[in-house]
């Protein structure tokens, strides 16, 4: 707390010392102007009579573009994977008060959960409603005007409530640096009468600090001290582990920079997927405890030392809390603390910790580079008979896969199915692992396709269940109003495959309605027929067909290919998970 008031005084100082001129904009403006210094350039949500005076703004903006959804779930969806894949940015959602902002909350407590940064804006009634309380629309009816705030304070890390134009730029500011900072969702208030308040635009001349909180430098020394004895004692039989946060807190380049010097191979976590390049020569593929694959599982557990970075160890991220590694052997870098086998070192946060530790690690390097890491490869399995499997399905579109590729993949057998497929050298792999809200993936990848574009990234492929996108299959139409180009794999198998295996394989609730998944491209947004293409594959040679059709691969439309999988069939990875779930329970 310390540290933050005192960056904060920091802040406030460089802008006094910039402060040679005073111009004058509107809250709206100093809003956009933040977001615009942190390279948004699309803000998702719906309109609403709260709102739109500050949509005005959005609306002639030269460079952000609002990205009207069908509902404020799917704008947050979208927020959060826009966040995702731009990486040092934030997603942006805005919504009206009450129905809108409640309706967008399960999207923002996703990101909660899974640390993305997103800055969740409400236009609320005007400042002298908010005071008086009148039984305005969209109220409970019962006065209490604060209920959808508070709602947010368990979603949310940070909540600027602006009820003046006085405090405005200050606050707005805080929330934001909080959020990119630690990578969570913040929530901003902005009173219809405010939006168009003029207030000063000093403080923009300082962007906002990304830094950490400093580590103190005697803890860090003694943390260093403590980490290399323990390295010198697994005579550089040291195995690094990368999960979800290394990506979250921006660690990919310091990662990068600690394999290249000390050559330890490294694993990821299912959230760590893509954190480090899969065509990295020191890269052995993923580990998720009991639910690894033999091989790997031997390689990582059987290491002197594991040097964790920034681990999330959630049920499905960690094989359902399987892992084989004592915490004698385990050094666990975190955004804001260091754990050294048993002891915590709170403030000890990796972002400046772990260049130090590679410059003394490096010494390392011959003697690590000795430890060989075969590669990690997934070969498509013959089969017999001609039906898609998913044993043949995952390592088949594998090979589909390009450089710079986004992947997407929803909660359910997509998400366990893709784990073991190794994916190429700067793509970029998003799941929601953690929180698993189906449907999320569906309009995550307006998002994501909508960053991959600013970024110049490939193709943005989504793998979906049938049943996760009934949830949120509206969304298909902003990505073709706004000529996005994703390939959406939607496999159809009659149902909640991944619950039947959970419970009720039989069971009638774990069946949905039939959809004509052919007719959606069509139906939602592209009239003409022009601007989309459908498929669906039934067989193994119809899929091989169509994933080595060049025109497919690189169509520049949207498509769809619905695939027709058995009723039961199920991963490998997601089997051994529902096994343990089950153990776990009895
Ligand atoms: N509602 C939400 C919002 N999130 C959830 N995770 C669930 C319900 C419970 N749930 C988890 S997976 C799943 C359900 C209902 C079914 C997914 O089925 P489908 O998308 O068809 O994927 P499959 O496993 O068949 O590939």
């Amino acid at each position: 707390a310390e540290v933050n008031r005192l960056q904060h005084e920091l802040q406030t100082l460089k802008v006094q010392y910039h402060a040679e001129d005073d111009e004058l904009i509107t809250v709206s403006e100093y809003i956009l102007k933040r977001l615009e210094q942190l390279n948004v350039k699309s803000i998702f949500g719906v309109p609403g009579d709260f709102n739109m005076p500050f949509l005005d703004y959005i609306e002639d903006h030269p460079t952000i573009e609002w990205i009207g959804t069908c509902n404020e779930l799917n704008a947050a969806y979208a927020a959060d994977g826009y966040a995702r894949v731009k990486e040092h940015s934030i997603g942006v959602v805005v919504t009206t008060f009450g129905v809108g902002e409640l309706s967008a909350i399960n999207g923002v407590a996703g990101a909660f959960s899974e640390m993305v940064p997103v800055l969740h804006i409400v236009g609320v009634p005007s400042t002298t409603q908010l005071k008086n309380k009148p039984m305005l629309h969209h109220t409970l009816g019962n006065g209490k005007f604060d209920v959808y705030t508070k709602a947010a304070e368990n979603v949310t890390i940070a909540q600027a409530i602006l009820m003046n134009k006085a405090q405005a730029a200050v606050e707005i500011d805080r929330i934001l640096t909080e959020c990119i900072t630690n990578a969570r969702p913040v929530y901003l208030t902005i009173p219809m009468d405010l939006t168009s308040e003029k207030i000063s635009a000093k403080r923009l001349k300082v962007e906002l600090s990304r830094a950490p909180p400093p580590n103190d430098p005697n803890v860090e020394s003694y943390v260093l001290d403590e980490i290399m004895e323990l390295v010198d004692d697994a005579k550089q039989d040291v195995v690094v582990l990368v999960d979800a946060c290394a990506i979250r807190h921006d660690l990919r380049q310091e990662v990068d920079d600690l394999l290249v010097k000390t050559r330890f191979p490294v694993y990821a976590a299912p959230m760590g997927k893509t954190a480090v390049s899969e065509e990295h020569e020191r890269y052995g593929g993923i580990y998720i405890g009991s639910v690894t694959d033999p091989s790997i599982k031997e390689r990582v557990e059987n290491a002197n030392l594991i040097l964790s970075i920034g681990a999330l160890k959630s049920d499905f991220n960690t094989g359902m809390f399987t892992y084989h590694i004592p915490a004698t052997h385990t050094i666990e870098l975190h955004s804001d603390h260091t754990l050294v086998r048993h002891a915590k070192f709170p403030g000890i946060g990796m972002k400046s910790l772990l260049p130090k530790l590679t410059e003394r690690l490096s010494k390392y390097q011959e003697g690590a580079s000795r430890i060989p890491v075969p590669h990690y490869k997934l070969d498509v399995p013959k089969e017999s008979d001609d039906k898609i499997s998913h044993a043949y399905f995952w390592p088949r579109v594998g090979k589909f896969f390009r450089k710079q590729d986004i992947i997407v993949a929803e909660t359910g057998t997509s998400n366990f199915g893709v784990l073991d497929v190794p994916m190429p050298d700067k793509s970029v792999f998003v799941s929601q692992i953690l929180y698993g809200s189906i449907g999320w993936a569906t309009a995550c990848t307006l998002g994501a396709a909508l960053a991959g574009r600013d970024k110049c990234l490939g193709r943005t492929i989504l793998f979906t269940g049938d049943g996760s996108m009934q949830l949120t299959v509206q969304e298909i139409s902003t990505m073709t109003r706004h000529k996005l180009t994703p390939i959406i794999f939607v496999l159809n198998n009659k149902g909640y495959n991944i619950e039947r295996h959970l419970h009720g394989l039989d069971r009638k609730y774990n069946d949905i309605a039939d959809w004509k998944w052919t007719s959606l491209l069509t139906t939602l947004g592209d009239m003409e027929g022009k601007m989309s293409k459908s498929y669906m594959v039934r067989s193994k040679s119809e899929l091989n067909k169509l994933l080595d059709d060049d025109e497919f691969a690189n169509a520049g439309k949207i498509q769809l290919v619905e695939v027709i999988m058995d009723k039961y069939d199920t991963p490998r990875a997601l089997q051994a998970a529902a096994d343990l779930t089950a153990k776990m329970a009895a």
